[in-house]
């Protein structure tokens, strides 16, 4: 399916395609207009050299072929790019409704919905108090598989202790949005990552339902020395992924029910900061994007009983230079990433396309990037990474989190406060 053309070629057609991904342009809120499907998907037929140029921090090398520093790939469909929303107060979350609007968490504690042409609507409230500091704040946010019957949300968020001098964990609650849309209505609590720790880091915190009903959701490690070797621990909630009911209750069949010291909703275990969470369309299986420190962002493959080996494992470095630990990338009985980046991709929230609309997409994963400031395209074939390529790359954003409409566009919101649609041209 794939053939490579020569270099030369290859750079005339670059200049070509690197058109089809307009500039944004600020003032432009018209409706798109919807373009009627008319062709057959198309093969991935050109192979570039890989999207990442700079040197990498540490001198690791992967674990096989293909596990980092992937070719890179151009998608062939024409596509644009509209910023339809502007001036959200640090969104954090974008996430569709039955009806195909958005809803958008802002991290002070608010939650608004916005039409697929950006008309945003007034702050919904309703929330408890949020401790926002630094990374914490109003999280994730997804609708409840019969949100047309119960109109339930759920939620991430950085819950504070009753006394807030101990701090804030990772919490799940859930609400009913009122028919008005002015509010969430009985907000509670159904998971906490116990236990408090009184800073503003690494909470993890993306949601996602299964097609059984059931919740996963990641958790992070805390960031400090203190706290980070919690994630290799089964007795508490740092730098976990958990599997819990939709009353948040442990999943039966969870891989430590029975274990004494063990927390029985954990999923999986040895991670750091879980951002990106979803399941792939076709197996059904569990993904996620990992923060890593400096270099050593990842992407995981997420299997029940599985440690995932930070801090002992990967592929990065202290933020001083230092090793991490000690300085090792692979171990027995700890999982490998499916990929990792060094330098940093700051992956957050993530989304597996699965529409009609864009048959090259399908299957492939949309990751949001922080500091690297564009999306990253990731194609997927028999759970190995096969191209990278980088969109976005021009608006110069931080793209906290992209989620596929139910009109198979993909809509994306930054820490700049911007909502963008990206959709067949
Ligand atoms: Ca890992």
């Amino acid at each position: 399916m794939k053939h490579l053309i020569p270099f030369l070629m290859l750079a005339a057609f670059t200049l070509t395609a690197s058109c089809q991904e307009q500039a944004a342009n600020d003032d432009d809120k018209e409706t798109p207009v919807e373009t009627p499907i008319t062709e057959n998907p198309k093969d991935s037929t050109v192979v570039l050299p890989p999207v990442e140029t700079e040197p990498p921090n540490a001198d690791y090398k992967p674990a096989f072929e293909g596990q980092t520093r992937i070719n890179g790939v151009k998608t062939e469909t024409p596509y644009e790019v509209k910023l339809i929303a502007r001036g959200l107060s640090n969104p954090w979350a974008v996430a569709s409704l039955p009806d195909g609007r958005l809803v958008i968490t802002e991290k002070a504690g608010k939650l608004r919905i916005a039409s697929t042409s950006g008309v945003v609507s007034d702050a919904i409230t309703g929330f408890p108090d949020v401790d926002d500091r630094g990374q914490g704040g109003l999280l994730d946010v997804v609708a409840a598989p019969d949100f047309n019957s119960s109109r339930m949300l759920y939620f991430t968020l950085a819950e504070f202790a009753k006394n807030k001098s101990e701090g804030s964990l990772t919490a799940v609650g859930r609400g009913k949005l009122s028919m008005d849309e002015s509010r969430i209505e009985n907000f509670e609590i159904i998971f906490r990552a116990i236990p408090y720790y009184d800073n503003s880091m690494h909470f993890g915190s993306r949601i996602v339902f299964d097609k059984k009903g059931n919740i996963f959701v990641s958790t992070g490690e805390r960031s400090v020395m203190e706290t980070r070797l919690k994630a290799q621990f089964l007795d508490n909630g740092y730098g976990k992924i958990v599997y819990i009911t939709k009353d948040g209750k442990p999943v039966e069949g969870n891989p430590f029910i029975g274990n004494s010291t063990a927390l029985p909703e954990i999923y999986s275990y040895g991670h750091r900061n879980v951002q990106g969470l979803d399941i792939h369309p076709t197996t059904g299986e569990l993904w996620a994007s990992e923060m890593g420190p400096r270099g050593g962002d990842e992407i995981n493959l997420i299997k029940p009983g599985k440690n995932y080996g930070w801090p002992t494992i990967g592929y990065g470095i202290e933020y001083n230079g230092n090793k991490v630990g000690n300085g090792i990338t692979q171990k027995e009985g700890m999982e490998q990433p499916v990929y990792y980046w060094d330098p940093v991709l700051s992956p957050s929230g993530m989304t597996f396309y699965n529409s009609y609309v864009m048959p090259e997409w399908k299957d492939n994963l949309f990751i949001g990037g922080l500091s690297s400031k564009h999306i990253a395209r990731i194609v997927i074939k028999d759970n190995k990474v096969i191209g990278e390529e980088r969109l976005l790359e021009k608006e110069k954003q931080r793209f906290r989190d992209i989620e596929m409409g139910t009109d198979g566009a993909l809509y994306a919101v930054t820490d700049e406060g911007r909502l963008y649609r990206i959709y067949k041209k």
